[in-house]
């Protein structure tokens, strides 16, 4: 018999539970930080008894939700968790023994926890008191779920993304796809899941607005306006804030930046030298996790940042939108003093009725 193509793999059962884990805990994106997103459902005899997601940093773990949830039959049972269950006092109590006490007969993980207080000592724990636990299931999508967090627990620092658009022929655009913003849009969804975004005070001038994700109670990114080399006084438009609660304009010693109406939310902060470092030092203290930076309108005045964390490997993803027009016009982001050639790992694409996504790293 010849066989034309490549067979499909049989899902197996831990993978299919391991996919509704990442599902449910994708339903808290952009809420849980500091915190990772995690997802837990409890399986008995085939069946889904329980599910739960961590919903925000101070509340619950997943696994307590799905516990709950689960009630006397979670003994047994076998519980999917897309993280490590931790094992440690933390703002909550830790949820290995939460496992234990429930009875639970196998735990399935779909990561380590890079957090050095659990790294793995969840799963000792389980494992001491008998319990079978199974890792690695559908360990990239879990990873891929959390990418901020763990460069975060990692490094320390922040997880930065650059986003641009472009033409079919390459030059660097400055509007976005039709519908890209709207909800559901990938703009619209991409903003949620940061904790701050970066753009130049050229593009909020331009657009006399700021970008909002449109999801359904979204979590909205800390607006950071860099306002840089300007001899002239750099003109915010009155700007509608809902319902984003705070934006911050960083200007550097030359630059004078005048509101256009009285703002209330508004900060601003001089610096002698604007570097992406200083602010990704002022992202930690403010404890943001993750950063998009936005090369959106005349990137003038955020050239530098980016020609910074290219340079000191400050940037960790890229994800370049590809809008169906042929575009007149100079592609402006070429970094003409940059020295370094920048590889980029694992670059995929996103297709959709409105363009073409693609995603990669640095
Ligand atoms: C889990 N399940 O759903 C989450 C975990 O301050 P706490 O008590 O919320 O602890 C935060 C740490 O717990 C976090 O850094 C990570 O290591 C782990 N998160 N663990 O078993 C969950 N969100
Ligand atoms: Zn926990």
């Amino acid at each position: 018999v010849v066989r034309c193509g490549v067979a499909q793999q049989e899902d197996t059962d831990d993978g299919f539970y391991m996919r509704r884990c990442v599902e449910l805990a994708r339903k808290a994106i952009g809420c849980t930080s500091p915190n990772p997103m995690v997802g837990c459902v409890i399986v008995k005899d085939g069946k889904v008894v329980g599910e739960g997601f961590h919903p925000k940093a101070g509340q619950p773990h997943a696994e307590v939700f799905a516990l709950r949830d689960a009630g006397d039959l979670a003994e047994n049972a076998t519980a999917y968790v897309s993280l490590e269950p931790c094992n440690h006092y933390g703002r909550t109590p830790p949820c290995s023994e939460a496992l234990i006490k429930a009875k639970v007969k196998r735990v399935v993980v779909g990561m380590v926890d890079p957090n050095p207080i659990v790294a793995s000592k969840g799963l000792d724990r389980l494992r001491d008191a008998g319990i079978e636990v199974t890792t690695g299931i559908e360990e990239e999508s879990c990873k891929r779920l959390n990418e901020a967090y763990i460069h975060h627990m990692l490094t320390g620092n922040p997880f930065v993304t650059m986003r641009y658009s472009i033409s079919v022929n390459g030059h660097f655009l400055d509007q976005l796809g039709e519908g890209v913003a709207k909800s559901g849009g990938y703009y619209s969804q991409l903003l949620q899941e940061y904790d701050a975004i970066i753009l130049s005070s050229s593009s909020i001038i331009e657009n006399a607005s700021i970008p909002v994700s449109q999801e359904a109670g979204a979590n909205q990114p800390l607006q950071i306006i860099i306002a840089r080399n300007s001899s002239s006084p750099i003109q915010i438009p009155a700007l509608t804030m809902e319902p984003i609660g705070k934006l911050i304009i960083f200007s550097d010693k030359e630059t004078t930046v005048e509101l256009e109406r009285a703002h209330t939310g508004i900060e601003t902060v001089v610096l002698d030298r604007i570097n992406l470092e200083a602010i990704l030092e002022f992202c930690n203290s403010q404890g943001l996790c993750s950063v998009l930076l936005d090369l959106k309108g005349n990137i003038g005045d955020i050239e530098e940042l980016l020609q910074d964390g290219i340079e000191n490997n400050l940037l960790q993803k890229i994800v370049i939108e590809v809008l169906p027009q042929w575009d007149g016009g100079n592609f402006p982001i070429a970094l003409k003093s940059l020295r370094k050639r920048l590889e980029v790992k694992n670059l995929k694409p996103k297709v959709s009725s409105e363009n073409v996504v693609l995603e990669g790293y640095l």
